[in-house]
């Protein structure tokens, strides 16, 4: 296992679910941590607690990824000793509804649009060109199922994921002479916050999206960004594609009575 001791790793959406999983999965390995989400309150508490039980330094921010200008002034303006990042997690992203595309509210669109795919971006095209200068750094992007396979009513949800896979693989391809590795971590279903700011917060119906099985959970996902993280630098890990037991895609998930 290659240690990430003191390296810099940057969490986008990093308040709940995933992000928060891999920000503690990271800390227990010595990482330095840059967190940030828009839930500045809580993104502080995990800080605190990062600090207290391991020990790392961690510096949390409020960033809201769909606002161009908030990223590029913010990580412009990180203090010195936080600006030379060597490892990216973007992970910051939502799904919205779950409606037959054209019946929808474009205003889900462009929430899952700006968030998944133009934040994303915003924050690697910051980040990107100093690890390029160094020839040292590795992005990982959080895909989904969802960008390998499109089902229905999810039509823009599965477009942004596909858009992020697209966006893996073609920023490898322009980073080949930049000694930068590129990943992009693909789940199936894992319980989070996710169905919840999906359906609206409507808590009963994201409980069904979970029964009868057992999903991942957050910290399993940061259990495969952690891997990625740790090979040796010569090995670039392109994609991992992680579902339950019980599932076999989007389509065929088995549930017990
Ligand atoms: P959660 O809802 O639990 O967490 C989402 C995180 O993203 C929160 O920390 C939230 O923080 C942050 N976030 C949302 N919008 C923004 C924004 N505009 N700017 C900055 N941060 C933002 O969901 P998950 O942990 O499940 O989702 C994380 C990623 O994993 C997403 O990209 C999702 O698409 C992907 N994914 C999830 C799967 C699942 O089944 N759960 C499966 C496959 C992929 P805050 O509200 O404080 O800003
Ligand atoms: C979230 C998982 O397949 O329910 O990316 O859309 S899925």
């Amino acid at each position: 296992m290659y240690s990430i001791k003191n390296k810099v790793v940057f969490i986008t959406g990093a308040s709940e679910g995933i992000g928060k999983a891999c920000a503690y999965a990271f800390a227990e390995q010595g990482a330095r941590l840059i967190l940030s989400a828009r839930r500045i309150n809580i993104l502080n508490e995990i800080a605190d607690d990062l600090r207290k039980k391991h020990g790392v330094k961690v510096y949390a921010y409020k960033l809201d990824v769909r606002n161009r200008e908030e990223v590029e002034v913010g990580i412009t303006h990180l203090p010195d000793e936080w600006k030379k990042i060597d490892i990216l997690v973007n992970n910051a992203g939502l799904g919205r509804g779950l409606e037959k595309m054209y019946l929808d509210n474009p205003d889900s669109w462009e929430e899952m649009i700006d968030t998944n795919i133009k934040g994303l971006l915003y924050v690697t095209r910051m980040i990107a060109p100093q690890m390029a200068e160094r020839k040292e750094g590795h992005i990982i992007n959080i895909g989904s199922i969802a960008g390998h396979e499109a089902y229905p009513k999810g039509g823009v949800y599965c477009a942004t994921k596909f858009a992020v896979n697209a966006i893996t693989k073609s920023l490898k391809m322009d980073l080949i002479d930049k000694n930068i590795r590129v990943s992009s971590i693909d789940p199936g279903a894992v319980e989070t916050e996710f169905s919840n700011i999906r359906f609206y917060g409507d808590k009963e119906r994201a409980k069904q999206v979970y029964k009868g099985f057992k999903p991942l959970t957050a910290e399993d996902i940061a259990d495969a960004v952690l891997y990625c993280a740790t090979r040796p630098p010569h090995v670039n890990i392109g994609e991992i594609i992680l579902t339950p037991t019980a599932q076999a895609s989007a389509f065929v998930l088995h549930r017990e009575e």
